[in-house]
Order: C-alpha cells, then structure tokens, then sequence
C-alpha cells in the first residue's frame, strides 16, 4: 500500500478533530517539509505571560490605548529569528486588562506591517463599524480608533479579520488577549493576580533558519509540529503548591486539542467563552477549538515540591518519535505557599434560554462543496444577509456539520448564546455556559440558542479555522436594520495620527 500524505489525507476527508483517522502505518507528518521544525526539547524554555497594556490617558469614563501592528524578528526558537506580525511587535500581543463597563478606545495602527489589516475584538459586543468587519479594511500608513463597551466580564482576544486573509494574519502574529473583570467576580475567593494565568495555545511549523511556514495545504488547514504557549514552545512554568486560575485560548489556524493533565487529576471548568459559569464542572478532559475560550483551576496542592505535571494534547496528529502536539506545556512544583483561594460551588448566575422563548429555528449547514467550503451552499457575500433577526428576538440556531472527516468551530458574533443539545443530548459539562463559539464535530449537529442584541447592524457569523474562513466559509446577519458600508460609519484614517 502507497503512504498517503496529510494534504492526500485532507482531501480524502480523513481527518478529524484536528487528528489523522487513519491505520497508524499511513500516518506522518508531511508538514514543513518532511524534516519538521528546527527540534526544540520540550518543558526547557521559561513560561511566560504578555505584558499588560498600560492606557496611554484615562478619563472619567474611557481608558485610550494605542497599539501599532508591525513586523518584528523575536526568537521564538532558540538561537533562531523569527519575522512575526504583531501588535506592539510581539506575540502574543499585550493584553488589555478593562474593569466592566468602562469604555475603552483602543488605536490601532497599521504601520509596518505590509497588509490591510481589521481588527475583531473577539466575545465583544461592539456596535458592527468597530466589529472587525472583513471588508472594513486599514490599510497600511491608516489607523482606526475602535470603541470598545465593555459589557460583560470574560475572556476575550483581539486579532486580525481581513477579509481573506485573517489566516496568514493570525498566523503571523496578530492575536492579543483581553480580560474584562467585574466586581461580582473579583469578589469570589477564586485565585487572582498572579494566580490568574493567561494561556494562548498555538501550533505553528517553522523552517531551518526559523522563518514561519504559512502553508494551508490547498486551502484547507495550516497545521503546525510546535506547540507555543504565550509565543513560547512547550514552556515549563514553575508554580506554588496551590490553585491557579488559567484563562485557556485555542488561538491556532486549524488545530483543536484535546487537554487534559498528565496525573489524571481533573481540570476544573469554571468558564466558558463568555464568562463564568453556575457551577464548577470537574472533567478529566475537555476539547477546545479554535477561538474558543475554557477557564480552569487546576489545585497543585495535592503535588509534592518537586512534582512535574505535563499538560497534555489527547488529540495529537503524529505517532512518530519526536516528542510533538501530543504536549502542551509542563509545571513544575517549586514552593510551598498558603492558599487562600477556593472554588465557590456557585460562580455566577447563568439563567438558562428556554427553548419555546425563540420564537424561530434557522439551519445552517457548513460544508465542503465542489471544493469550497460553504454555508448551506453559498460562500461569503456581502450583498447577502443569511439572517434577519429583530432586536431582542430569541433564536435557535442548528448548525450541521454532516462530514465525517473535520470539524467546523462556528463563530457567531455579537451575542453569546448557549448550547440546547448536541446530537440530539446534553452539551458536555464544560460547555454549560454562555459561549460564542461552538465546536461542531465530525457528523455532529448543535442546536444553539441567543437573544439578539444588544445592538442593531450587521455582523460575521464563520467557521473559526480561519483558513475555511477565508475561502469562504463565512456569512452574515442583521439585527434590525443593516448597513453593509461599515467602513464608511467609522472609517480608518492616515497616518500621522493627533494625539488621542
Ligand atoms: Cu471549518
């Protein structure tokens, strides 16, 4: 029997959840040449997290942020440079720290970076012409000033969304993390501070000098053999005997992951997409696509001084020696610490959506069709609106995914919504929240549920493997009335910008 290649595998709609489904004789890795990346030993290199962005002036009611998107060369592997694009020239990009209901104006500055860029605030309920809008383009020499409300305490992430190009862009770099907190929460007894962890989980394949390998295997997938954490491969980070608090992003092209720790031991779900959830869900494990967002508290208490505990990837795409996406990241119990912290069993007020409150029920069916990629047979028009709901409808949305060889992670923006069924049964333990992302696996189907709101206009609805975003899996709604000439509400202006 011929080996078949990962593209051939792809084609022939073997792959699922990110993993080849094949007999483990035809599987290898045929990314990056066959030679792989630059070797990089795992658990070596140091964690770290971004820094966070100070304002660059406040007033009574907004903090003003200012960010520039360039090119920059950073040492991502050892010894070795890297041409990333990136917020503030590095990646992942600084986060923004915002208290609920402040606004925040964030300026975002197209200077070096070489390509038209958009900027999607992700889980944000922004009005559509400071959304991120595919079409809503700064090229380079412009800037956009975006007005960001704020309503909501979540994990949220900022990064590029021109239209067609969002892949590459993302890929490159331009992905930033941003946490809104309120009061409610930061009176729980959870771990805060430094025990608050944000974890950007990205799988990226390099050439021999270090150069960045974009190659979306015929419009399909860009998949990576290194695994970064926060821009760092496999890091070990050196923890208290204690909870932690981490705030989990799936900031990868195509790859999903499968997490889960190396002991056996639970992760402690305690957040979805778009904030906390009513109660904590233990789980051996739990599956994150793309975009998607998991808080979990993992309690080191139980580990001696000394102990090493692997976060791993069930999900891995290789079954050769070298020691690749089966691995996340590693911690290393260090010190002996107090914990003051604990795990409420109620975390917030999650009120579900009952079913008979929508008053209709769409189908969206996301496909592979004469090789495009396509929503209930079309691909992206921006003459085209695939839903009209009116302000404060509640609405549910089944999305199918009938292919039995990938999965689609759909993006819905604007609202958050909740999960009915998958399947026709209980959504996962992990996913009883509020979320905006909705993981539809191989032969599954989701059945979704939103009020639409707060805002009227036009917004993106799109697979989150970027790469069947950009070719053309992608499609839009509008709430109440719509404009599709976003960019003429706020358009982007050139450069030099006045002070903001
Ligand atoms: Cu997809």
């Amino acid at each position: 029997m011929t080996p078949i290649t990962r593209r051939q595998a792809l084609k022939l709609g073997m792959l699922a959840g990110g993993s080849l489904i094949l007999p483990i004789a035809f599987q290898g890795r045929s990314y990056a040449g066959d030679a792989g990346s630059p070797k990089v030993t795992p658990f070596t290199l140091p964690f770290r997290v971004p820094p966070v962005l100070k304002p660059v002036r406040s007033d009574s009611t907004t903090d003003y942020y200012e960010i520039t998107m360039k090119k920059a060369s950073v040492e991502i592997l050892p010894k070795l440079k890297t041409e990333v694009w990136a917020y503030n020239g590095i990646t992942p990009g600084p986060t923004i720290k915002q208290n609920k209901d402040r606004r925040s104006v964030v300026r975002f500055i197209n200077n070096s970076v070489g390509t038209p860029t958009s900027v999607h605030l992700h889980g944000m309920a922004s009005l559509p012409e400071y959304d991120g809008y595919a079409e809503d383009l700064t090229n380079p020499g412009q800037y956009k000033d975006y007005i960001y409300p704020n309503n909501r305490a979540a994990t949220l992430w900022y990064h590029d969304h021109a239209i067609h190009k969002t892949a590459r862009n993302v890929y490159m770099g331009l992905a930033g993390m941003y946490l809104v907190q309120d009061q409610e929460e930061l009176n729980l007894p959870l771990p805060k501070g430094d025990y608050d962890v944000p974890i950007v989980i990205q799988d990226k394949q390099f050439g021999a000098s270090g150069n960045l390998i974009f190659d979306d295997q015929g419009e399909d997938s860009q998949f990576g053999d290194v695994i970064l954490v926060n821009g760092v491969p496999w890091p070990k980070m050196q923890v208290a005997n204690r909870k932690y608090r981490f705030r989990i992003l799936n900031g990868s092209v195509s790859r999903s992951y499968e997490l889960a720790l190396s002991t056996g031991e639970p992760l402690i779900v305690i957040g979805t997409d778009a904030g906390l959830m009513s109660a904590p869900a233990p789980v051996k494990s739990f599956r994150i696509g793309m975009a998607e967002r998991y808080e979990a508290v993992i309690d080191f208490s139980k580990y001696k001084v000394g102990t090493k505990i692997t976060l791993k990837n069930l999900q891995p795409d290789n079954n050769d020696n070298y020691d690749g996406t089966e691995n996340v990241m590693q911690f290393e119990v260090i010190r002996s610490e107090s914990d003051p912290s604990s795990i409420p069993s109620k975390l917030r007020l999650v009120q579900p959506i009952a079913a008979s409150s929508a008053v209709r029920t769409r189908e969206f069916r996301y496909e592979r069709s004469n090789g495009l990629w396509v929503i209930n047979g079309k691909t992206w028009d921006n003459q085209r609106f695939d839903a009209s709901p009116q302000l404060g409808d509640v609405e549910i949305w089944k999305i199918y995914n009938n292919a039995g060889g990938w999965f689609h992670p759909i993006h819905i923006h604007l609202i958050d919504m909740q999960i009915l069924d998958r399947n026709g049964n209980a959504p996962f333990a992990y996913e009883k929240g509020w979320k905006d992302v909705f993981y539809v696996g191989a032969n599954e189907s989701v059945r979704v549920i939103g009020k639409f709101g707060p805002n009227t206009g036009t917004y993106m609805t799109h697979c989150h493997n970027t790469v069947h975003e950009d070719h053309d899996m992608m499609n839009q709604f509008k709430v109440g009335a719509a404009s599709v000439n976003l960019a003429a509400k706020a358009p982007a202006k050139s450069l030099p910008a006045p002070a903001l």
